[in-house]
């Protein structure tokens, strides 16, 4: 009965298109008829179809029938296709948010130009959505419970939330030395996670889950065993397995993941004559590893394999063949490379920046401020550019002592025409030089990269692909041709920190490198506290496998400045 949901879904949706379009009334209530028909069958409705019956179904007249077999027969409905292309990009999404119907959607386009779960959460926040009419106080506030809501259902959580959520987790856990670590696809520091799973050794197995199942503000409880626990946290499920001190290696292996990367362990295992599982090796009875997950490795013939790379994208093969990249490290990181002072929309001053950046005893930032024409970003006029690196003159000649070097930096706009955003005598004068696009996201990115990395000036292409997670999908744009284009001028790609950014993401990473392209590490910082996000950043780059040498921020800032120059 999969179709029926799926038909119903479909036409519960094209109604809504049409009603935002502006169509004839009649003809949504035709397909709101049909979806409610369609969900309410007691029959399977590709069976009704192959039976020449659907026309039979009260609710469903020719028109709709002959969509539904249409569907039915090639998996998409022409009209649907059409009626969504009619829909500006990104409105398409704020369908989904209860408590905001279709008119009141296009009044709230019309009136104050939302595109998007970002344009809306603004207008909520400033205050401007609740003047217009029928708005009001209450109603604005159930749109926001339900775009909360929306972003939980949406099922999966950003890596950073879910660090904050696992990390408050084990230090409520951890107040007697306990052995805990995090497992599943958050070891593995994929970008978005499922569940939180977590893994511990304890002589007192009951208490522990007792005290997991009591944690203050959890929502519910799932499942509570006597070595496994489940709970459901601010919105996520959090699972708890306890197991025996031998037996931790293997089961951090197997809880672990990825599920991929486990089968093909097992068949390697079963191929040697052992078995593998979450509790140990085993030759016969005889256990042969499971203490660590070093030994389970070595007992399959292989080395340690750093969780990042479990994916079974042929680091299996590497690890067998002795070819697994000597990932980069957090200690490799000598300097941030994208961070905006209070010249422009941080709130940092260029001191701030230094101390900020002495915590992770970096040798250099780069302050990278946004240019000109980026009004909303307070970007920086030529003068004030000029101001600003006069300053950064003065604190670099003070700071000699503390070892901090602040590089002269611009994220500078790459036009809509594909110019820069600063004349060329203003960037050479720069330390280095980050280009970006800000604006006109639909239109010749391609070419516009293209024509700012052949500008000599330019370093660094700033979150490459401009996708944010959750609320924009990226521009418009061919990866293969940016990567290549990026070769042939020789400029390097950012990785972007920033959590909800996370741009270049692992797989790009990975195929700039096999074509020999540098990347950078940049925080993107606006304010205190946001360094941080290098972790994020290096996790994206470790999945990416990358080296030390992939990266400029391992650069000592003596080559580093060669490779800007
Ligand atoms: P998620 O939570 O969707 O972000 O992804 P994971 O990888 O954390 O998946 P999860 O939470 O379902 O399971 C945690 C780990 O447990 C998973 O990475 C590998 C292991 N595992 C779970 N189910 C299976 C399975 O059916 N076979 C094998 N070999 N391993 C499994
Ligand atoms: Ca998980
Ligand atoms: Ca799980």
């Amino acid at each position: 009965m999969t179709k029926n949901k799926e038909l119903a879904e479909i036409l519960e949706k094209m109604a809504k298109i049409l009603e935002f379009n502006g169509e004839n009334p009649f003809k949504i209530s035709a397909y709101l008829k049909a979806a409610g028909a369609i969900r309410n069958l007691s029959q399977d409705i590709e069976k009704i179809a192959k039976d020449e019956r659907l026309e039979e179904i009260p609710g469903i007249g020719k028109s709709i029938a002959n969509k539904i077999k249409e569907y039915l027969n090639t998996g998409e409905i022409k009209a649907y296709k059409k009626a969504i292309s009619d829909v500006p990009e990104g409105i398409l999404e704020l369908m989904d948010i209860q408590g905001i119907g279709p008119k009141t959607l296009r009044l709230i386009y019309e009136k104050l130009h939302i595109r998007s779960l970002d344009d809306l959460r603004r207008v909520i926040n400033d205050g401007s959505l609740a003047t217009l009419p029928l708005m009001g106080e209450k109603r604005v506030e159930n749109i926001k419970k339900s775009i909360e809501f929306l972003d939980k259902t949406k099922g999966r959580l950003l890596i950073n939330d879910a660090l904050i959520l696992a990390e408050e987790v084990v230090r409520y856990l951890n107040k007697d030395g306990l052995i805990i670590e995090i497992a599943g696809s958050l070891r593995r520091r994929k970008e978005t996670i499922g569940d939180i799973d977590l893994l511990a050794s304890s002589d007192n197995k009951d208490r522990l889950i007792e005290t997991f199942i009591k944690m203050p503000d959890i929502e519910r409880v799932i499942a509570s065993g006597a070595t496994k626990g489940s709970i459901i946290l601010k919105g996520t499920q959090v699972d708890l397995r306890i197991v025996d001190k031998n037996s931790y290696g293997s089961a951090l292996q197997y809880f672990t993941g990825s599920k991929m990367h486990n089968i093909k362990l097992r068949k390697i295992s079963r191929e040697k004559g052992f078995k593998l599982n979450e509790y140990g090796v085993f030759d016969g009875d005889k256990k042969i590893a499971g203490e660590t997950e070093e030994d389970v490795y070595n007992a399959l013939g292989l080395p340690w394999i750093p969780p990042e790379l479990r994916e079974d994208t042929g680091e299996i093969e590497a690890a067998k063949s002795g070819k697994l990249p000597n990932l980069v490290k957090m200690e490799d990181i000598k300097g941030d490379l994208h961070v905006h002072s209070n010249y422009s929309d941080g709130t940092l001053t260029l001191e701030d920046i230094v101390k900020e950046a002495s915590v992770y005893g970096y040798e250099y930032v780069s302050v990278s401020d946004h240019s000109q024409s980026v009004k909303y970003a307070k970007g920086l006029s030529i003068d004030r550019l000029k101001r600003r690196n006069e300053e950064i003159d003065r604190i670099n000649k003070d700071n000699n002592k503390k070892n901090i070097v602040l590089l002269k930096g611009t994220e500078v706009d790459i036009l809509r025409d594909g110019s820069l955003d600063y004349p060329d005598d203003i960037l050479e004068e720069l330390d280095i030089v980050i280009a970006a696009i800000h604006q006109g996201f639909k239109n010749n990115i391609n070419e516009r990269m293209l024509s700012a990395m052949k500008n000599p000036n330019v370093d660094i292409i700033a979150h490459p692909t401009g996708r944010v997670i959750y609320s924009r999908e990226g521009y418009k744009m061919d990866i293969e041709r940016l990567i290549n284009d990026a070769k042939s001028t020789d400029t390097i790609l950012e990785i972007n920190s920033y959590p909800n950014r996370m741009d270049f993401n692992d797989i790009n990473c990975k195929k700039a490198k096999e074509n020999g392209i540098k990347m950078s590490l940049g925080t993107d910082t606006h304010s205190k506290g946001m360094m941080k996000y290098m972790e994020l950043g290096l996790s994206i780059a470790r999945r990416g496998w990358l080296e030390k040498e992939d990266l400029i921020n391992t650069y000592p800032l003596e080559e580093l400045k060669d490779k800007l120059y």
